[in-house]
């Protein structure tokens, strides 16, 4: 079958019937395939969840409705409206929460967020600042929710030390004989290796509290409004489940506080400003919440999650990408470096880091 026949199968599951909407691809996300539906009726964002990422896409869903409804039901009770401020998924004709299609493959639709935009990197201060409050309130709006009812969509997903293990294992084999044009980036990470398990030892003795968390924190995955230039929510719910605020942290810092497209340079470049904004914005909306432990392991989140990130390009790269979706051969090695040289910068930079983040706590209190 055809890949046009599988979308207008999945389109009538949700009663978006093809001729009447039209349909395009959409987004660049890394991982999932998202179209975007349209009619004079409306716009809704149609996915294919990437089965190879998700084993198991029906606890994928399960999650994203569990958490959505709550915090609709957060937004509601606080005067606002639910429809502009976090996704809500469609459920199917026949009131299914997903539709599979003739492929094995499962889908699943959102109402399309009207006026807004994503960025893959940040344009200036304000716009981090703003995201931070995203995730902030994200972690605030679910921090009653019983993490351990929901499903680990992707298990040991920011535990580095696995993730450390899955990179030697396809270091060793290097199946696509491709180590030699990484020796340098290869070697970046075997030099740190014991720097891989702190936050995961810190969870093992209980001193930092686990939390539903979001766990893929890029700028991409927050919705901006277009008039305002404010950040309306958290998109790209697949990874939501119990886990760190430091992941949330480190892995938005990564990812905002480069001053270069994470997916297109070849080098990354760390921003001070950057990173003060938004660890700002964090803190001033949920730095309330946060326990000691949890603030003291920002900065070095922030260090953490980007080799970790660029761990696993550089893994998927060795392993024939298999993983990320990519554009050219080398895309995800460069996205490696990319990531390893933000750690290097941060490295250099750390005790101001964690000064900054020191006052801002103080002065959030
Ligand atoms: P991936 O896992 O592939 O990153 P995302 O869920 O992040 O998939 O979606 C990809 C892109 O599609 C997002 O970055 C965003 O631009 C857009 N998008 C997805 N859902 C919506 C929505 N409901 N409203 C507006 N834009 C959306
Ligand atoms: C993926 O799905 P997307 O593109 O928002 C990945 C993240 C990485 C990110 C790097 C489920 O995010 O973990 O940090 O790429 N998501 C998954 O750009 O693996
Ligand atoms: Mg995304």
């Amino acid at each position: 079958m055809s890949n046009t026949k599988y979308i207008e199968d999945a389109m009538r599951s949700f009663g978006l019937r093809p001729g009447k909407y039209a349909y395009r691809k959409y987004g660049d996300g890394h991982i999932n395939d998202t179209y975007l539906c349209e009619s004079t009726e409306g716009r809704v964002a149609l996915q294919r969840i990437n089965s190879n990422v998700f084993k198991n896409p029906h606890l994928v869903m399960e999650n994203a409705f569990k958490v959505t409804r709550h915090i609709a039901d957060y937004i509601q009770k606080s005067g606002g409206d639910p429809k502009c401020g976090t996704l809500m998924f469609l459920a199917t004709t026949d009131n299914k929460p997903y539709f599979t299609d003739g492929n094995g493959e499962v889908w699943r639709a959102t109402y399309f967020l009207e006026g807004t935009t994503t960025y893959s990197r940040a344009e200036d201060e304000a716009m981090l600042e703003s995201a931070a409050g995203a995730f902030g309130r994200f972690m605030m709006m679910l921090a009653d929710y019983p993490a351990d009812t929901l499903h680990e969509t992707i298990p040991d997903f920011h535990n580095t030390p696995k993730r450390f293990e899955q990179f030697v294992s396809v270091l060793e084999k290097d199946e696509y004989n491709r180590a030699a044009q990484a020796r340098e980036a290869v070697n970046f990470v075997l030099e740190r290796e014991d720097k891989a398990g702190f936050l995961v030892n810190m969870l093992n003795r209980g001193e930092l509290p686990l939390r539903v968390t979001h766990n893929d924190t890029k700028l991409n995955n927050v919705l901006f409004r277009q008039d305002t230039g404010k950040a309306i929510c958290a998109i790209d719910l697949d990874t939501v489940m119990p886990g760190l605020s430091a992941y949330d942290f480190g892995d938005a810092i990564r990812s905002g506080a480069n001053m270069v497209d994470e997916d297109k340079a070849k080098r990354g470049d760390f921003s001070f400003n950057f990173f003060k904004a938004y660890a700002k914005g964090y803190i001033d909306n949920c730095g309330c919440a946060l326990t000691q432990n949890e603030c003291d392991v920002l900065a070095p989140s922030a260090i953490l999650l980007s080799f970790e990130c660029g761990m696993r390009f550089l893994t998927d790269y060795l392993d024939g990408d298999k993983y990320f979706k990519t554009e050219h051969q080398t895309h995800n090695l460069q996205r490696a470096i990319s990531q390893f040289n933000l750690v290097s910068d941060m490295e250099q930079q750390r005790s101001s880091m964690e000064k900054l983040i020191k006052e801002l706590v103080i002065n959030a209190r």
